[in-house]
């Protein structure tokens, strides 16, 4: 089984082209496929564009009455995601703002069943490709990406903030068996480095793929607080860096 977790904040003019496209590729792929939407406060008919596709894919719709961040939404969804899937299930997030194709999740759970723990879809790997993205979002990617290659580098990984990724289901409930509420604790957009950082301790086989990244077809703003990222991410490096 497949579970796909897409937190999601007024994602309304978008969530609804990417389940489309969602239930194109399960219906070519044939594979079983759950998908868990976070929808985390919004303000806008997220909501009710995702229940508009109940019945026609195994869809878990869960709300959270406020809005209370990237991290928090990470959180209800892998949790919900580990809770009801099996050792051997693959649990894969992404964006709800139709920047991701779902054509490239098929190809992330065959290299979990091919033996990696982790795949991630990359934009530093040959074959990568960015519509839409601005010059200074690419710059603050690439600079955050080298840095964290210098300074707290992870055998098979180049992008450390894509959060397009696949996991092998026991690696989660590893993980949140032993951390428990800690294993997100990062706040923001952060805590997709902090999953990376702490899932080394099972010294899992971490794989990337190239992503074709649309931004281009992302209608809704950016949630992404550029300035606020930047200094979470730092002070994670930092606080990684002397072991806390
Ligand atoms: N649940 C939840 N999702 C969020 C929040 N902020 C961002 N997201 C989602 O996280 C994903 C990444 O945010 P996005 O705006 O696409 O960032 P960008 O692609 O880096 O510009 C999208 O699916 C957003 O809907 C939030 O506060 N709560
Ligand atoms: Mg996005």
């Amino acid at each position: 089984m497949i579970v796909a977790v897409l937190p999601a904040y007024n994602e309304a003019s978008c969530i609804g082209a990417l389940l489309t496209s969602f239930c194109e590729a399960i219906e070519e792929e044939g594979k079983p496929c759950r998908i868990i939407v976070v929808n985390d406060g919004s303000s806008d008919a997220t909501a009710e564009v995702v229940s508009r596709f109940k019945g026609r894919i195994d869809l878990d719709l869960v709300n959270h009455e406020k809005n209370r961040g990237l991290a928090e939404a990470i959180k209800t969804g892998l949790f919900r995601a580990v809770e009801t899937s099996e050792e051997r299930d693959i649990i894969v997030t992404m964006d709800a703002d139709n920047s991701h194709l779902p054509g490239l999740l098929f190809r992330m759970v065959r290299l979990v069943r091919e033996g990696n723990d982790v795949v991630i879809a990359s934009r530093y790997q040959k074959g990568a490709k960015i519509r839409g993205l601005s010059l200074y979002r690419k710059t603050l990617s690439i600079g955050a990406a080298l840095l964290f290659r210098l300074v707290m580098p992870i055998s098979g990984v180049r992008d450390y903030t894509c959060g397009y990724r696949a996991y092998r289901a026991g690696l989660l409930k590893n993980a949140f068996r032993e951390y428990g509420d800690e294993f997100i604790s990062e706040q923001g957009f952060s805590c997709m480095v902090d999953i990376l950082l702490k899932l080394r301790k099972y010294d899992p086989i971490m794989e990337e793929v190239p992503l074709i990244l649309r931004y281009d077809q992302k209608k809704s703003a950016s949630k992404m607080h550029v300035g606020k990222t930047v200094r979470q991410t730092l002070q994670l490096l930092f606080k990684r860096r002397l072991g806390l």
